[in-house]
């Protein structure tokens, strides 16, 4: 087994034992929470089959020579919303209230990944219009999130508001690597190969997904251990 199977197996690994984690984790939670218990749980699902389908072969194919994951976008397009979905459920104590916004950042999210598939999938430099397009929505993605949400985050005040600020900071890391990664990557420049290439998104989708759940799942806003009206 060489070491793209190998890190592929060991990331459905990972995100099988989060699946389970979140699960367990969701048993002990007040049932107001469990919302966020879900969607992270059902994060990990979804990674941990397309981490699946990608290490026994079925997840990927050949474009012009060149190995192209498309799970991974169809992992993307349902676990980045859910992760967002998380995210906007603690900024608002009511979805509703803030559907326009929430509408906007699921759509600009959805048409980023949509974009960045068809990106990843050219051979050709008209690749660099549908990434320009695609990290355009990204900006809007950003931008809800850390003006629009935070503001609302904020005004929640405590610890809401500073768990609100932590996960947001993950978040703004962690998703600004994908696109740096894919251009240097082989959709881009190859300047990595595709081995780095796959053990670097690896990691970036655990801390992602699983980190991310946990940090959620365990605090003391989401676990109960701290009074909270969502
Ligand atoms: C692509 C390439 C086109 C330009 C941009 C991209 C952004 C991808 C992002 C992915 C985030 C994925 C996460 C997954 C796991 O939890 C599609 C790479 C902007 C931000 C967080």
């Amino acid at each position: 087994m060489g070491p793209i199977t190998t890190t592929l197996w060991i990331g459905t690994a990972i995100m099988v034992l989060g699946l389970l984690a979140f699960l367990a984790l969701m048993v002990k939670a007040p049932a107001a929470n469990r919302s966020f218990f879900s969607a992270t749980s059902l994060v990990a699902l979804i990674a941990a089959t397309s981490y699946f389908a990608m290490a026994t072969g079925h997840g990927s194919v050949l474009i012009g020579g060149r190995v192209f994951f498309f799970a991974r976008y169809i992992d993307w397009v349902f676990t980045t919303p859910l992760l967002l979905l998380d995210l906007a459920l603690l900024a608002v104590p009511s979805i509703t209230a803030r559907a326009g916004t929430v509408a906007t950042l699921i759509g600009a999210d959805v048409y980023m990944i949509i974009t960045g598939l068809i990106a990843g999938s050219i051979n050709d430099p008209t690749k660099y219009i549908w990434f320009a397009s695609s990290t355009i929505a990204f900006v809007v993605v950003l931008y809800i999130l850390l003006v629009q949400l935070f503001g609302d985050a904020r005004n929640r005040g405590g610890s809401v508001g500073r768990l609100f600020g932590n996960l947001s900071l993950l978040t703004l890391i962690l998703w600004v690597c994908y696109p740096i990664v894919w251009l240097l990557g082989v959709e881009g420049f190859r300047v990595l190969p595709l081995t780095a290439e796959v053990v670097i998104f690896a990691l970036l989708d655990v801390v992602a997904k699983i980190g991310f759940g946990f940090i959620l799942l365990t605090s003391s806003v989401i676990s109960g251990r701290e009074a909270m009206t969502v």
